[in-house]
């Protein structure tokens, strides 16, 4: 059982979540393009759906599944939104942005009534932290965000050559004491041109991690 097939199996059981007439938001990465193609069948079988993407590049992939896709700026609200993971664990935890699009997935996921994250088993940790942390930041406030993560602990490298789909600049953050991800993650946004980043403590309502051909669903 490969971690292609696993990562395949969670966007299925995810998108089996999803009902006619729903607003679904459509999350970025390899697992979630796993749920477009998945929803993109369903839709293609006569579910009647619309669709917000966390990405440029998901809104591509979703209209090229056939899925009809809303511009999130005229959405207040969405019914269902599935998305990938860093890490997440038992407490529906998740790390999230290693492909850049946090902020916009963590508006979107804000937005949904339920949030279903979506990720193979080497996503799962008995708790947050090992990965890098993501943080959004304005090009014009650069160096004065770098210096304040630096001093909330962080190793910080930011992303060379790299702009998210909003053209800000992407500072990932090994934060030496990861023990508080809710302190820091209230110390991260109060940082004035820290525009958003990857620690997700509210947002998910459920999780599928599959394993070895096998989803497991992970509740609140
Ligand atoms: C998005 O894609 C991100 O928040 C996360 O960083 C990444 C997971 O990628 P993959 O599913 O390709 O492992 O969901």
């Amino acid at each position: 059982m490969s971690v292609k097939n696993d990562k395949r199996l969670a966007a299925e059981a995810a998108v089996a979540e999803v009902q006619d007439g729903m607003v679904v938001g459509l999350g970025t990465g390899s697992t979630a393009a796993f749920a477009v193609a998945a929803l993109g069948l369903r839709v293609a079988g006569g579910l009647r759906v619309q669709a917000v993407a966390t990405s440029e590049a998901t809104a591509e992939a979703a209209r090229a599944a056939g899925i009809a896709v809303l511009d999130f700026a005229d959405c207040a609200a969405v019914d269902l939104a599935i998305d990938g993971a860093d890490e997440i664990d038992a407490r529906l935890w998740a790390i999230k942005g290693a492909g850049g699009a946090m902020l916009r997935e963590k508006a979107v996921a804000a937005a949904a009534r339920r949030f279903v994250v979506t990720a193979d088993g080497s996503k799962r940790v008995d708790a947050i932290g090992g990965a890098k942390v993501p943080v959004e930041v304005l090009p014009f406030a650069r160096s004065f965000v770098v210096a304040q993560l630096e001093a909330l602990g962080a190793a910080v490298t930011v992303r060379s050559g790299y702009r998210t789909d909003n053209d800000n600049l992407v500072a990932d953050c090994r934060f030496r004491d990861m023990s508080d991800p809710r302190g820091l993650a209230a110390s991260i946004a109060a940082i004035p041109g820290a525009l958003g980043h990857g620690l997700f403590l509210d947002e998910v309502d459920v999780a599928y991690v599959a394993s070895g051909g096998k989803v497991l669903k992970l509740e609140r």
